[in-house]
């Protein structure tokens, strides 16, 4: 059954307070997603009751720790659709998903002279994992140009590929423009030069249904706070037979399986991965981050959200002088914009002022600022708990602050 918004919006209980005096208004959903009581009562739960060290106690508490943590796993296995519960390794999100890649598979497999593909387009932590890769290796990383629009030229990403193309390395969702890139179209004309993939998801395993089988990505990355979880936990998704041939990333305790002076062997996926005692609370709350956006549905999120993104469109470009940064075809809700003769930052705080949270700068995507010669721009990102209203309130506000700034 589909809930009302008013009914979603009584689960988040940080949407109920006042900023400055005014009812919230967050719009910066791109940067973390606000969280539902459920993964609020799970991680009191979890420190109420059955806080213990997993994967090695035999007591009680050990044991109902370990089973609530695996079976997160087991959400996330579904959440994405792998073949296989292994394929999950927890991080600590994005960013150390795909430094896992680059220390481990990268290390391994670029040689001096191969080539990694990005695009103009990446979050920092799809770019510098690479370019410290490429330094160490003397390896060429690659990047695929975007139109004016916002969107990867797919022309200019068949012309980037070689026989020395190991590696293509793009994200999903743009962080700050909301274009979906045509990965399928991406990942199998990488394979078909015997290229991996890795699929940056963070923005997009909120918005879209993702099955890395039917994807055939080799690697896909995500952040659970992004998704009503909490921080500090994430997922890389690997193919198996890839995960395997990896050396590990950290070394330590649980990722052993047998450690002698002379030598050490290493645990079974997907434990290899996973050294030291893991983010526990925050792993088991994440299965009940998972579990709510599953009983809302991610047909209700995105239609919802398109519903906020189409609105805020049109509403936001009648104010004189602002221009939308990122117009794809094909985008979920996130609007980046900049104003004539206004700084993103000073717009920022006159709507704190008032209550409404955006995000302001460059998105940790200075590159693509470059590409559009700004140094930022506003972005407004929107959840399914996001209202019609609360776009009103953000248009008024930037109306406001337009008058005071010019
Ligand atoms: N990739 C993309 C596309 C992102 O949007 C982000 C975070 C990351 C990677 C890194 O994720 P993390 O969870 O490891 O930090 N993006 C943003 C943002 O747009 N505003 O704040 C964080």
């Amino acid at each position: 059954m589909i809930q009302s918004i008013d009914d979603i919006r009584a689960d988040f209980p940080i949407l109920h307070r006042k900023v400055k005096g005014h009812p919230l208004v967050y719009l910066d959903n791109a940067a973390t997603t606000q969280k539902p009581k459920a993964v609020i009562d799970a991680l009191t739960y979890y420190y109420t009751n059955t806080n213990a060290n997993v994967h090695r106690g035999i007591h009680s508490l050990a044991e109902e720790a370990t089973a609530d943590f695996e079976a997160t796993r087991d959400t996330v296995k579904e959440f994405i659709n792998s073949a296989h519960r292994e394929e999950v390794i927890f991080t600590r999100g994005t960013t150390e998903s795909i430094n896992l890649v680059a220390y481990t598979w990268g290390r391994q497999n670029i040689k001096e002279g191969d080539e990694i593909i990005i695009s103009a387009m990446e979050h920092h932590s799809n770019i510098v994992p690479w370019q410290i890769l490429c330094e160490e290796k003397n390896a060429l990383l690659k990047v695929i140009p975007i139109t004016e629009h916002g969107e990867i030229i797919m022309e200019e990403f068949d012309k980037l590929f070689s026989p020395k193309t190991k590696l293509v390395s793009v994200v999903h969702v743009s962080n700050a423009m909301g274009t979906i890139n045509p990965v399928e179209e991406i990942i199998n004309k990488s394979h078909a030069v015997g290229a991996k993939v890795l699929i940056d998801g963070a923005q997009s395993s909120m918005h879209l249904d993702i099955n890395v089988q039917k994807l055939n990505c080799d690697f896909f990355a995500c952040s659970a706070h992004k998704l009503f979880g909490p921080t500090g936990i994430g997922v890389l998704y690997g193919k198996k037979e890839i995960l395997e041939s990896m050396p590990p990333f950290h070394g330590g305790g649980e990722m052993i399986k047998d450690c002698t002076l002379p030598k050490t062997t290493y645990a079974d996926l997907p434990y290899k991965f996973e050294a030291g005692t893991p983010n526990i609370g925050d792993t088991i709350a994440f299965k009940a981050a998972l579990e709510y956006i599953q009983s809302i549905g991610k047909a209700h999120i995105r239609k919802h959200e398109d519903e906020l993104l189409r609105y805020a469109t049109e509403k936001l470009l009648q104010i004189n002088g602002l221009k939308i940064i990122g117009t794809a075809r094909n985008k979920i809700s996130v609007i980046s914009f900049v104003i004539n003769g206004v700084h993103p930052q000073d717009v920022g705080i006159l709507l704190d002022n008032k209550g409404i949270a955006i995000r302001t700068g460059h998105h940790c995507a200075q590159p693509l600022m470059d590409f559009y010669e700004i140094p930022g721009t506003m972005r407004a990102s929107f959840a399914v708990y996001n209202t019609i209203e609360e776009i009103d309130k953000l248009t008024e506000g930037l109306q406001k602050a337009i008058k005071l700034l010019l």
